[in-house]
């Protein structure tokens, strides 16, 4: 009876406990608060569909106001609206998709105020060798620019740079817009310089307590969700090795691409331990990054993306950018007459899957 009582105050403490972290930083502004519990209902329902780079350009074009591949082919944006960040850290005025920060500020602020969600993504260089965020020469770098390491410095500028473009994101009133914030994504692959091959865990781990911690304490942001993005992988030990913490983590995320006859499978098992993670640790869990062959797969959006996460309680699922220039891959949304267009629509009518015009309604930040 005595055990039983015990057992039964101790996962009431720690029911409260799990209540108290959401989100992760106890001084998140109202709005921020109101998104996470917000999206934590959600993800229960309906899931959201996201486009990295979608108002900025498309299949063919750029810069061209109010044009979204997505709308072009079923009327309505995404909810969700993915931006990058590379070459920020430089204070170049464009991003290494060539793309301008203080126009990703303003589709931002567009996008909250229609009621989306947006997340950020950042392949900053490498502050060691002057490298891109691919070159994986050093093991060094991570190490480098841990507070004591050579790096440290120039990092903190690269993160007082962030810090600016963040602060910036304010309504005309001076509310923050909260954006999900992914850092130092897919490291349990190795072709980014923080990807598992280079970096400890511990090291990795540190990265992220120290850049969470001096956005949070020295640069007073608080408009910020952050999400914790691997690439693919088997285990929940292996998903769980490099976590940096619940106490500074809002969102359990994966990115996964289809590359051939496996992707099912494989997206099953992610999507079953973030998802079981997330319920465990009261956690908002996405897939953050994917894509398929569309072009020549014409059902991929109804049978092989939706009909594999259906069963999973995912807040979202993103699909990554449609270059304007050559980059070295094709299109992953629809565009105008696409081949896979019809069967978006079937995907954009699906009762389990949601866009613009109904996450407006939703009031996600009251
Ligand atoms: C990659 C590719 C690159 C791009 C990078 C950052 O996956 O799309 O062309 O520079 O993302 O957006």
């Amino acid at each position: 009876m005595k055990h039983t009582l015990v057992t039964a105050l101790v996962l009431v403490v720690q029911l409260s406990l799990a209540q108290k972290s959401i989100p992760a930083d106890p001084n998140a502004t109202e709005e921020t608060v109101n998104l996470c519990k917000n999206l934590m209902k959600l993800q229960h329902e309906r899931l959201m569909f996201g486009h990295q780079d979608d108002l900025a350009y498309g299949n063919g074009w750029v810069y061209e106001e109010g044009r979204s591949d997505v709308k072009d082919v079923c009327g309505d944006y995404p909810a969700v609206y993915g931006w990058e960040l590379g070459h920020l850290e430089l204070g170049d005025t464009y991003s290494l998709d060539s793309v301008h920060f203080h126009k990703i500020q303003g589709w931002i602020k567009q996008t909250y105020a229609r009621g989306g969600v947006n997340t950020i993504s950042w392949h900053l260089r490498n502050p060691l060798t002057g490298g891109s965020s691919w070159d994986t020469s050093s093991k060094k770098v991570v190490r480098s620019v841990l507070p004591g390491g050579e790096k440290h410095e120039l990092f903190v500028t690269y993160l007082d740079r962030l810090a600016e473009f963040l602060q910036g994101l304010q309504t005309e009133d001076g509310t923050y817009i909260p954006v999900l914030f992914r850092p130092f994504h897919e490291h349990t692959g190795s072709w980014f310089w923080w990807g598992k091959n280079l970096c400890t865990p511990e090291d990795y781990k540190a990265l992220w307590r120290f850049t969470v911690n001096y956005l949070q304490n020295e640069k007073n942001i608080h408009h910020v969700l952050y999400s914790y993005s691997t690439d693919r992988f088997k285990t929940t030990n292996e998903y769980l090795e490099r976590y940096p913490g619940d106490d500074i983590v809002d969102v359990l995320a994966f990115d996964l691409y289809d590359r051939g006859p496996d992707y099912a499978k494989a997206v099953k098992t992610c999507a079953e331990v973030v998802c079981e993670q997330a319920g465990q640790r009261n956690k908002l869990a996405t897939m953050s990054e994917t894509g398929g062959p569309i072009a020549t797969n014409t059902k991929w959006w109804t049978e092989t993306l939706l009909g594999t996460l259906k069963p999973f309680d995912l807040s979202y699922v993103l699909v990554w950018r449609n270059p304007w220039k050559p980059a070295g891959h094709g299109a992953f949304a629809p565009y105008k007459n696409s081949p896979d267009s019809e069967d978006f629509i079937r995907f954009y009518k699906d009762p389990k899957t949601l866009f613009q015009k109904e996450v407006t309604q939703l009031k996600l930040y009251q």
